[in-house]
């Protein structure tokens, strides 16, 4: 079983899905639509090294589909061991070492070649960067670096009845002092934000919901119908609308990469022009280009 809140009907296995173990990976059967899940359900979906690897290849894999315009990152459960849900509970505790750490549970010596090297911060800047809407469908616990991954994507929406928030980072002694905190002010305040890392208390998704934390609170049945829908929506409307709008909203909060990341969709515009082909095929063709067509517009 994927997930209790897996529908079969909806989905069908995306490209290397197979080779996957620690996530699950499906495409809407008309190719809109990407489900990427948590599959270690018995860890609160926590992540191992592992896990981030095929969370990367997933992810973007779905970011060089066209035909994919929303993606849908969620934890699949419940835990066979006691039932309880998670999105996502950040790094795997039991593998994390002082001197690096070790590839999986397994493993007798850790690599201090990988030592502070936390690449799920690759994979934010993949959900940051990427020009697709990426929802969070948080079906019970959001915790440490979990929560943070819910902080960077686009929306998020929880169930009512298991949707849990924590940010651990202070009781574990490992903290996430970009996107998962500094943005996450720019969120829902500062005074919120402090709150939730300094005291690092239980919220439901009802009060995430009213600190503006999340979008949407939805009965944990209709979780993932809900999330489809809400990517439905969104698939109605302009590609390059939205692609646009993701890297607007984004580039106030990230400096000069964000207005590379804005400026690199600008040029793309651009290179659709007439305009932009004339000034092409002049330098291919050895002659001054003819701007006469192209007026100053005000
Ligand atoms: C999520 C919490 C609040 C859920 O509490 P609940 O419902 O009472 O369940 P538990 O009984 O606590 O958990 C059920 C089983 O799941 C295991 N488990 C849960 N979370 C983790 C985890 N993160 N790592 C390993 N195991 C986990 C429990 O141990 C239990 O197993 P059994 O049944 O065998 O006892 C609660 O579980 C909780 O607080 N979890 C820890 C949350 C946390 O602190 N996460 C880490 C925070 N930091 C980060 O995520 C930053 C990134 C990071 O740390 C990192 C990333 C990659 C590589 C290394 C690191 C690194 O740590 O340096």
């Amino acid at each position: 079983m994927v997930s209790e809140l897996f529908d079969g009907d909806e989905w069908m296995p995306a490209p290397g899905a197979d080779g996957y173990t620690d996530i699950t990976a499906h495409v809407s059967k008309d190719g809109r639509i990407a489900r990427i899940a948590f599959h270690r359900p018995e860890v609160r979906n926590a992540f191992r090294p592992h896990t981030v690897d095929e969370l990367y290849r997933a992810l973007d894999v779905a970011r060089q589909d066209s035909k994919i315009g929303v993606v849908l990152l969620t934890g699949n459960g419940p835990s066979p061991k006691d039932g309880g849900w998670a999105f996502c509970s950040g790094g795997d505790q039991r593998i994390r070492g002082r001197d690096g750490y070790k590839y999986s549970e397994t493993d007798a010596v850790t690599d201090p070649a990988r030592s502070g090297r936390l690449h799920i911060l690759e994979v934010q800047r993949l959900i940051r960067f990427m020009p697709k809407v990426v929802i969070a469908v948080i079906p019970g616990w959001a915790a440490g670096g979990g929560h943070s991954l819910h902080v960077v994507c686009d929306l998020s929406i929880a169930s009512a009845e298991h949707g849990r928030f924590k940010q651990t980072d202070a009781d574990v002694g490992s903290f996430d002092a970009g996107y998962g905190s500094a943005y996450f002010a720019r969120q829902i305040g500062q005074k919120f934000a402090r709150e939730i890392f300094f005291l690092a208390e239980e919220y439901s998704a009802q009060r995430a919901y009213e600190m503006g934390a999340i979008n949407r609170v939805v009965p944990h049945a209709d979780l993932e119908r809900e999330a489809i829908a809400m990517a439905r929506t969104i698939l109605t409307k302009s590609p390059t609308a939205i692609r646009m709008l993701k890297f607007a909203f984004n580039a106030v909060d990230d400096g000069m990469v964000g207005q590379q990341v804005f400026a690199g969709e600008a040029t793309r515009l651009a290179y659709g022009t007439d305009e932009a082909v004339e000034g092409r095929d002049a330098f291919l063709e050895k002659r001054d280009p003819d701007w006469a067509p192209y007026p100053w517009q005000y």
